[in-house]
């Protein structure tokens, strides 16, 4: 890493630093969280996985909208990216009835305004993908909101842009995953504006952390899914009867081992690269 670059912020798993005026480091580390708490014990490679998948993606959507990414750093866990003018939204897609979005449709049988059909369960595929905004919470959750109160925070013109720009990456990543037996029930993306004014594709891009990766072998609707990549932290968490509050338990090495191969063996699925391809030389991913 640079020696001049400063700390611009901490994530949960994840650092930001400014490199210059225009360029930004991002640093995924090997961090995990389950039931919104990061734990004590790191998955190795995690943050390589991460960062070889949204890699990945970039390349591969680079025709349907130009993203952030300038460089992969030869560690396989940082991003050299273009500093933009961040969207206040973050750009929710789902394609199945999970998390908050269950939980909305449950209450009022609406999710972000969009009326569903009655009798849904929950995990059900939806009759087509929705697009259902959030506001970016500094604290706590984020918040869904609706297309109105969406266009009050960036205006019509980049709310139909934006509307537009993820259906159209869902579609794209979602068939590429299903292919590889992974379901991508929704998923999370951030846009920026650069200096020109373009929406550019920012943060990561279909990874585990900010998607939900279902094993399509197991898909059942109904009830909640397996996650394909954190169910073995969550079980040995749940046999502990641990109340789900800061701190979180260490992990034994037999989950690490577990949920790290499940980290690769999805990153393996989705790109068709062998990870020891991407430790050895990172741009690999970039085509
Ligand atoms: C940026 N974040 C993290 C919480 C999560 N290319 C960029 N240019 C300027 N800023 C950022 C990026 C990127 N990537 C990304 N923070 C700053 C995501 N945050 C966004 C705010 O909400």
């Amino acid at each position: 890493m640079s020696e001049s670059a400063t700390h611009v912020s901490s994530g949960k798993v994840r650092e930001i630093y400014a490199l210059d005026d225009d360029r930004l480091l991002l640093v995924a580390s090997d961090r995990i969280s389950t039931f919104d708490v990061v734990l004590p014990t790191e998955i190795p490679d995690k943050g390589r996985v991460l960062t070889g998948l949204s890699g990945f993606w970039f390349a591969q959507t680079a025709s349907i909208v130009p993203n952030h990414l300038l460089a992969l750093g030869a560690d396989g866990r940082s991003t050299e990216c273009r500093r933009l003018e961040m969207l206040p939204i973050e750009c929710v897609v789902r394609g199945y009835l999970a998390g908050s979005g269950w939980k909305d449709y449950g209450t009022t049988g609406e999710v972000c305004g969009h009326r569903l059909p009655p009798g849904l369960v929950e995990s059900d595929r939806l009759p087509e993908p929705i697009f259902t905004p959030a506001t970016k919470a500094q604290t706590g959750h984020d918040e869904n909101i609706d297309r109105a109160a969406a266009v009050a925070l960036v205006g019509e013109e980049r709310y139909d842009q934006a509307e537009r720009l993820t259906l159209e990456l869902y579609r794209f990543a979602s068939e590429r995953a299903r292919e590889r037996g992974i379901i991508l029930a929704d998923t999370k993306l951030e846009f920026g504006v650069d200096r020109e004014g373009r929406l550019v594709l920012a943060d990561e891009a279909f990874t585990p952390d900010s998607s939900r990766f279902w094993p399509a072998d197991a898909y059942e609707p109904g009830g909640a899914q397996p996650s394909f990549d954190k169910q073995f932290v969550r079980d040995y968490c749940e046999s502990l009867g641990w109340d789900k509050t800061y701190p979180g338990p260490e992990l034994p090495v037999d989950v690490v081992d577990g949920t790290r191969g499940r980290y690769v063996d999805a990153f393996e699925r989705l790109t068709g690269i062998e990870f020891a391809d991407y430790l050895a030389r990172p741009d690999v991913v970039l085509g």
